[in-house]
């Protein structure tokens, strides 16, 4: 694997997901592989499970770590071309991500949006240059538009759960009081949508009016407005809050009713509930829920480690 920035960059989807599944059983096999290699994770966005899963992934194939808060702890960034920055920026990205780029192996970036900019944000331009000026292997660790290492592990943990040949997933649109990125959604929906196409899954979205993702990380999915439709019969309910992608950034409604909890657990089938994280209590999900059997997120969490090793794994043994 050259990059991982979304499932186009995966040659073989269910392939991947049984390598997450074999190096959980077999963490250290590898450790060969990550010798004297360093990866460095740069954040612009904060990170409890992305930083600690990735760091432990490359531990457990021999790599070195090296992690930065560059929003906090680097000098402040310039990130457009042609400009004279006699302003508050510091350094130029081109410089920056070019030093990290002699310093390691293959990095890590977080780059959220800015969810004022449509094109800006959905161009990737940060993200971009990142890859551009390092010139290394780059990991996506959640862009502006997808988070695939979270998709990956979502995947591997509807496979390690299941308890149909083809289970029916359904990712539903959350309330929150944020506008929050469309990354989470986009991934999540670009990865089902190529396991329905494997035939691994059949996968259902609904949100309320206006909250349509772009069509790009759809092909496929079956998208409806009635949530109770939606549900009806679900072995996996994802849930997730995001702002509007048509008018872009903003929060439509409120989201009365949209919430999910034990009641609306009846209608489907023995559902298991499935979140990101980190995930507002009682707003976009019910406590009934996460409090109980039916909730899967922290074993959704605990498999980020072996999405992420899987993916550096490909990685470095395209380095080797
Ligand atoms: C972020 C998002 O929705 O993209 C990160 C999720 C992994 N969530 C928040 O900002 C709350
Ligand atoms: N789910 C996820 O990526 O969490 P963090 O933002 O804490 O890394």
């Amino acid at each position: 694997m050259r990059q991982f920035t979304s499932v186009h960059d995966v040659a073989n989807v269910p392939a991947i997901v049984q390598e997450a599944l074999a190096l959980k059983k077999d963490p250290f096999a590898h450790q060969h592989l990550g010798k004297n290699k360093t990866i460095g994770l740069i954040f612009l966005n904060p990170s409890l499970r992305t930083r600690l899963s990735t760091q432990k992934a490359a531990l457990n194939l021999g790599m070195t770590p090296i992690v930065m808060n560059i929003d906090k702890e680097g000098w402040a960034l310039e990130t457009s071309d042609g400009v004279v920055m006699n302003g508050t920026t510091v350094e130029h990205i081109r410089e920056a991500a070019g030093v990290m780029g002699e310093y390691c192996d293959v990095l890590g970036i977080r780059s959220f949006p800015s969810l004022k900019d449509k094109e800006e944000d959905y161009s990737e331009d940060i993200f971009n240059k990142f890859i551009k000026y390092s010139g290394l292997p780059v990991v996506s660790l959640e862009s502006a538009t997808r988070h695939p290492l979270q998709s990956l592990a979502d995947l591997v943990t509807i496979e390690e759960y299941k308890k149909t040949a083809k289970p029916k997933v359904v990712l539903t649109w959350a309330p929150h009081v944020k506008p929050l990125p469309q990354a989470v959604p986009n991934s999540f929906a670009e990865w089902m949508c190529k396991a329905q196409e494997e035939g691994m899954i059949d996968f259902v979205i609904t949100h309320p009016e206006g909250y349509e993702l772009a069509e790009q990380f759809t092909p496929g999915a079956k998208i409806t407005y009635n949530q109770d439709e939606a549900l009806a019969g679900a072995d996996f309910i994802y849930v997730k809050n995001w702002s509007s992608y048509k008018d872009y950034g903003k929060i439509l409604t409120e989201g009365e009713g949209w919430m999910m909890n034990q009641e609306k657990l009846k209608i489907t089938n023995s559902g298991k509930v499935m979140h990101c994280l980190p995930v507002r209590r009682d707003l976009e999900l019910g406590s009934d829920i996460l409090d109980s059997e039916d909730s899967l997120v922290i074993k959704e969490a605990a498999n980020r480690v072996w999405a992420a090793q899987a993916v550096l794994k490909g990685i470095l043994e395209d380095l080797q």
